[in-house]
């Protein structure tokens, strides 16, 4: 009985390994799909590298936008609000940007993108570790 709940355990834990990638989440961002990548999970204090894969109504890629990131934290006690922005550049197929987060907590994340003189946003939230 013992060893069925240590297979059980060991079971989950290479599942749970295998699950260990990047952070991913997909936003719309007007008729644009935004599928947000973060190489870290949980993203962290400091440097994360962030990607974003733009495609239109009609499934198609977008690689002709321009597209900023911009984060924040709320002000908390002894903490005015945070917000940092930075230019994502395209690489390859995706839009990609270093951002580093202050200190950990809960961070909204947008993704701006701006195409044809218009601007529109997918929006997220992160807990940092
Ligand atoms: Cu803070």
């Amino acid at each position: 009985m013992k060893r069925a709940v240590l297979a059980v355990m060991l079971v989950l834990l290479v599942a749970g390994t295998a699950a260990a990638k990047d952070y991913e989440v997909t936003k719309k961002a007007g008729d644009y799909t935004v599928v947000v990548k973060i190489d870290r999970n949980p993203p962290i204090t400091g440097d994360n590298n962030l990607s974003a894969l733009i495609k239109d109504a009609t499934g198609a890629e977008v690689k002709d936008a321009k597209v900023a990131v911009e984060y924040t934290m709320a002000a908390m006690p002894g903490m005015p609000a945070v917000k940092v922005k930075t230019d994502a550049v395209l690489k390859g197929s995706e839009y990609k940007a270093k951002i580093n987060f202050s200190m950990p907590g809960g961070w909204g994340v947008a993704v701006r993108i701006t195409r044809g003189g218009k601007a529109v946003q997918a929006k997220f939230s992160v807990d940092v570790r």
